[in-house]
């Protein structure tokens, strides 16, 4: 039988699944050297070659029995893409399974929160080198550079772990938190989800993304933001900004195909 390229090689059916799968490959209103729209496949890709055990979490991540639906059709307009998306993710938490959306330009965490803000109260946890919160970018609304002020607009709070490149004004905004402290933050009662964006990692950890910045987290406080937040009830994630083009050694993609298992191992074992 001929395989299609998925996730650790998953084929579990849709509704025996756990853990969803969805690339949304979106690379439109990126500002710069752009190469994101290749990042689902390439996590695909690296993830052949990572473990499905996490030393960590001390859990086998197939126990989360993950179904990949691919990718959306990225060769239709940004609002169809984005409408389509949040459809997918409603769909997936309605029928009680964890959506993991792959992106894609950060833009696609909108409408993911959109769709998780529709069954409730909800906070986001954003990782991110940038703090993401333009109220408009080159005359747009919803774009990678305002993503973050827009999905915050949605929740009932916001937290952003990581940032270290700042506009001016957002500098003074109340939502950042250090990856020792941001659980406290965060409000016991209510449900999370969870951005991560892959520049929040350092550079020299993980240099193939669109926009890296020095400076940044380290694998051992990535390891410790998921210790805190198995706490939390996390609804989802989205996972963007992988730049495949930028990544010459592959080690950008591992590191992606890595935060997904330690995340899926940390909170949906
Ligand atoms: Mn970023």
């Amino acid at each position: 039988m001929p395989q299609r390229l998925s996730f650790l090689g998953t084929n579990v059916p849709y509704e025996e699944a756990r853990v969803v799968i969805l690339g949304v490959p979106l690379e439109r209103t990126t500002s710069w050297r752009g190469g994101q729209a290749q990042g689902p496949n390439a996590i695909r890709s690296a993830s052949d070659s990572v473990e499905f055990f996490s030393p960590h979490f001390r859990k086998d991540v197939r126990a989360a029995r993950i179904a990949d639906l691919g990718d959306l059709d990225p060769y239709r307009s940004v609002e169809e893409i984005l409408a389509e998306e949040e459809a997918e993710v409603e769909r997936i938490l309605r029928d009680g399974k964890v959506p993991v959306v792959l992106g894609g330009e950060h833009t696609v965490l909108v409408p993911a929160v959109r769709a998780a803000r529709r069954l409730g109260a909800l906070q986001l946890l954003a990782l991110d080198a940038h703090s993401d919160l333009r109220d408009e970018y080159l005359g747009l609304k919803v774009c990678h550079a305002t993503a973050l002020r827009r999905a915050g607009e949605l929740v009932e709070n916001l937290v952003i772990v990581g940032a270290r490149s700042f506009f001016g004004a957002d500098l003074e905004e109340p939502w950042f938190a250090t990856p020792t402290g941001f659980s406290e933050r965060l409000r016991p009662d209510l449900p999370v989800w969870l951005s991560v964006d892959l520049d929040v990692l350092d550079p020299g950890l993980c240099p193939g993304v669109t926009n890296p910045e020095p400076g940044g987290l380290s694998w051992a406080d990535f390891l410790g933001i998921l210790r805190d937040l198995r706490r939390f009830r996390v609804l989802g994630m989205d996972l963007v900004e992988l730049a495949p083009m930028w990544d010459p050694s592959g080690v950008s993609a591992v590191c992606a195909a890595k935060i997904l298992i330690e995340t899926i191992a940390a909170l949906w074992v």
